[in-house]
């Protein structure tokens, strides 16, 4: 069975909903799924996983959560060719920068050599019903690239 890794950075919660939400749907596509948040392991985790979904909120101005910048620097220097990737995340639509750090990772899973399986979702705080439909086909898609 495929393994899909999630990791997220989440300071009140909605991404951590948002991941939660990615794993149910995977799991009900049929993947194995780990869920772990960001501080509890290593960018070198993503090596045992076929799928590798982040879930990251945006701070200050566009800057990346301090909990999630260690993996950040250590992804990018990871080799995931052949495996697929997805980024989700909250941000608020008030900030320029919506959801900045979700194009960063999106760009060090590029730079890792990993393959895109499905486009970015970002989500203005909560996520509600409109962007629980997002993320369950971003899932969908993910899932189809491994099957
Ligand atoms: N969201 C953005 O999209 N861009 C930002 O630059 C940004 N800066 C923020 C700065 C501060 C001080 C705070 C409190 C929030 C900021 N946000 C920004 C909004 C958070 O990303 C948003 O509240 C998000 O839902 C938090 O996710 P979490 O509940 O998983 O912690």
């Amino acid at each position: 069975m495929a393994l899909a890794k999630i990791v997220y950075a989440s300071l009140t919660g909605n991404t951590e909903e948002i991941a939660d939400i990615v794993a149910e749907a995977l799991e009900n596509e049929g993947l194995e799924v780990e869920i772990n948040e960001c501080t509890q392991v290593d960018a070198d985790d993503f090596l045992e996983a076929d799928i590798c979904v982040i879930g990251t909120y945006t701070y200050d101005e566009g800057s990346l959560p301090d909990d999630i910048v260690d993996l950040y620097e250590e992804l990018k220097e990871l080799d995931l060719s052949g495996k697929i990737y997805g980024v989700v995340g909250s941000g608020d639509t008030f900030y320029e920068m919506f959801c900045s750090a979700v194009d960063d990772f999106d760009k060090a899973f590029a730079q890792a050599g990993a393959t895109k399986g499905a486009e970015s979702v970002k989500v203005d705080l909560a996520a509600e019903e409109e962007d629980i439909e997002n993320l369950e086909k971003f899932a969908k898609e993910l899932a189809s690239k491994v099957k």
